[in-house]
């Protein structure tokens, strides 16, 4: 069986949102049509406590962007984002949650980040959700989302490693960019771990 993930199509991650990524917004009526296309539809969400080691208000003197060693790992420094509980960590409304089957929370350890919706960045703990997927009997999964350059590539990359069959859909992705050429960059990278790059419109994936 293949599951579609949405990886974290949360307030934050879009325009307007504390670290909102362009065009974000409009990947959300690409989610809604191609749902109903899986028997399967996971989510992660980024949800981080209030004192989250990659919030930057959290190392004096540091700001957005810089990188910093937090428990023997590099950080890179984000704006407070996605804190649990909160409006920003929520989906979007107008995103048909009613569709989503499976709900995974990410980045909730406050010493490690987690881009990925299957490990921390150190692959220290796994969330559950490949032990979930296994369960539900699914061999390949579709991965579309928000950033392209993070979360999204960190997830398909994991998601191929651990043996599942993976497609990108990209008309359902954004990135952060912080560098120019980062998400182009992470699309390849993506391509290069065996990840199948998925070009066309979604109609019927
Ligand atoms: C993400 C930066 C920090 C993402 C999450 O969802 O891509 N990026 N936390
Ligand atoms: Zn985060």
């Amino acid at each position: 069986m293949r599951a579609l993930i949405l990886v974290d199509i949360q307030n934050d991650f879009l325009p307007g949102g504390a670290l909102g990524v362009t065009g974000g917004h409009e990947i959300v009526p690409v989610a809604n049509r191609v749902m109903p296309f899986y028997d399967l539809v996971v989510a992660t969400q980024d949800w981080h406590p209030a004192d989250h080691q990659s919030f930057a208000s959290q190392h004096a003197g540091r700001s957005v962007g810089e990188v910093v060693t937090v428990d023997g790992l590099e950080q890179i420094l984000w704006p407070d984002h996605c804190v649990e509980g909160t409006w920003g960590a929520e989906f979007p409304e107008d995103l048909d949650t009613a569709g989503i089957h499976h709900v995974v929370r990410k980045g909730t350890d406050r010493m490690i980040d987690s881009y990925s919706g299957f490990f921390d960045n150190d692959h220290r703990k796994s969330t559950g959700l490949a032990e979930f997927l296994r369960e539900q009997g699914v061999t390949a999964v579709d991965v579309m989302g928000l950033a392209t350059d993070y979360c999204v590539k960190h997830t398909a990359v994991d998601a191929a490693e651990l043996g599942f069959e993976v497609r990108l859909l990209l008309e359902g992705v954004r990135g952060v960019e912080l560098a120019p050429g980062d998400c182009d960059k992470a699309v390849g990278h993506m391509e290069d771990k065996g990840v199948t790059i998925h070009r066309e419109p979604e109609r019927t994936p």
